[in-house]
């Protein structure tokens, strides 16, 4: 059977490049396979953050996973930090994993430039993502095209803990659209769409209201002549509005192309548009009205998080065993498991307390 896993970052405002990259073959696979989707909050430490928005905007992306399409009865939806199966699993891949070949990430350095001091965090991402993928057994990582280094990493420490230790993970491969999977930014068509660019023109947010979604898109910067073609070479900007198109309106790239060939740049925008419109109305709507019940999409997170950590306990402690780590003894792991459902863990002076008493 084949095991989905994917994640997004709730840093900044989810754009139609998340959705063509990833959500969008997020709500396919939900019917082919086992899939577990996961909102990274731990990610999102990796770069300056504001505390006072992260949790809002982590329920935010929970919301617009279900918004596109993902059923929490079908898939595991839940928070990365509500399972800290994921960072001990990174703790124990950092062992496995080498200085240098995190430094060669591409991700690492873009991010990492002109900063005047990087966090060890933004360096360790990729450990913690090979976390979260390894522990499911995850057989495909449906991602964009930017994150396909990343799980060549994980696909290498996965091969190398088995080597040394035993086999305890499954190598998983990418899965990346061949069309779609890197749709560049409206007002430059030479840099990826990106939640964190400074500029809001370059993306259209998930979010956007109609009027800012067609003005968005007629403003896109476009390649020479008037031809509209699929040709991401001598047409980079042109092909990525196409890409763009087929993924909202799940037309095939070539008979959006045809159909506006000689049409000019004018129609195809305003046709683009409105089909961006059409998709994108109802998803703001579906996330607005999950928003305004908290309670509703806090229980849905909570019963993911449970399925999810169910999953991946078997393998954090395979893991744990074939390192020779001491078994955990079964109170701490009971302690554990009322400190995450919020029953208070009984504090060091009430411990101390009553162990004077007895
Ligand atoms: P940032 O720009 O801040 O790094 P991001 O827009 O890349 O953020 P992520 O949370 O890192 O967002 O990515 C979520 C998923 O969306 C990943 O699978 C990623 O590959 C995909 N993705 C991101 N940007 C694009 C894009 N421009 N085109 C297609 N897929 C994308
Ligand atoms: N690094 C990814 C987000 C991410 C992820 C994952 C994706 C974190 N953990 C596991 C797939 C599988 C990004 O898009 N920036």
């Amino acid at each position: 059977m084949m095991r989905v896993f994917s994640g997004i970052q709730p840093t900044g405002t989810l754009h139609v490049g998340n959705y063509s990259g990833a959500l969008r073959q997020f709500v396919r696979l939900q019917h082919e396979a086992e899939c577990v989707f996961c909102v990274v909050d731990l990610h999102a430490l990796t770069l300056p953050h504001d505390p006072s928005r992260l949790a809002h905007d982590s329920r935010s992306v929970a919301a617009l996973y279900l918004a596109c399409g993902i059923d929490p009865e079908r898939a595991v939806l839940f928070i990365q930090s509500h399972v800290p199966a994921h960072s001990e699993l990174a703790w124990l891949l950092n062992c496995t994993a080498q200085t240098g070949e995190l430094g060669r990430m591409t991700q690492y350095k873009d991010k990492g430039r002109g900063r005047q001091s990087v966090s060890v965090g933004l360096f360790d991402y990729p450990v913690l993502m090979a976390a979260d993928i390894l522990l499911y057994g995850t057989t495909h990582v449906p991602v964009g095209d930017d994150q396909r280094q990343h799980v060549e990493l994980t696909r290498d420490l996965a091969e190398r803990f088995n080597r040394r230790y035993g086999e305890v993970f499954v190598v998983p491969q990418a899965m990346i659209p061949p069309v779609g999977a890197r749709i560049m930014a409206l007002d430059n068509p030479a840099a990826k769409m990106s939640k964190s660019a400074d500029s809001d023109a370059g993306r259209i947010a998930l979010l956007d209201p109609p009027d800012r979604i067609r003005q968005k898109v007629m403003r896109a910067v476009t390649d020479s002549g008037t031809e509209v073609r699929y040709d991401p070479a001598e047409k980079p900007a042109v092909s990525s509005l196409l890409a763009l198109f087929a993924a909202l309106s799940d037309e095939p790239v070539e008979a959006i192309a045809a159909r506006y060939r000689t049409a000019g740049y004018g129609a195809f925008k305003r046709a683009l548009a409105e089909a961006a419109v059409e998709r994108l109305a109802p998803i703001r709507e579906r996330h607005d009205a999950l928003m305004a019940d908290p309670a509703g999409l806090d229980r849905i997170l909570r019963r993911g998080a449970e399925r999810a950590e169910a999953l991946a306990l078997p393998r954090l402690r395979a893991a744990r065993d074939r390192l020779g780590l001491m078994p955990r003894p079964a109170a701490t792991a009971e302690r554990l498991a009322a400190a995450q459902s919020g029953e208070a863990a009984p504090s060091a002076a009430a411990q101390g307390a009553a162990a004077r008493r007895t």
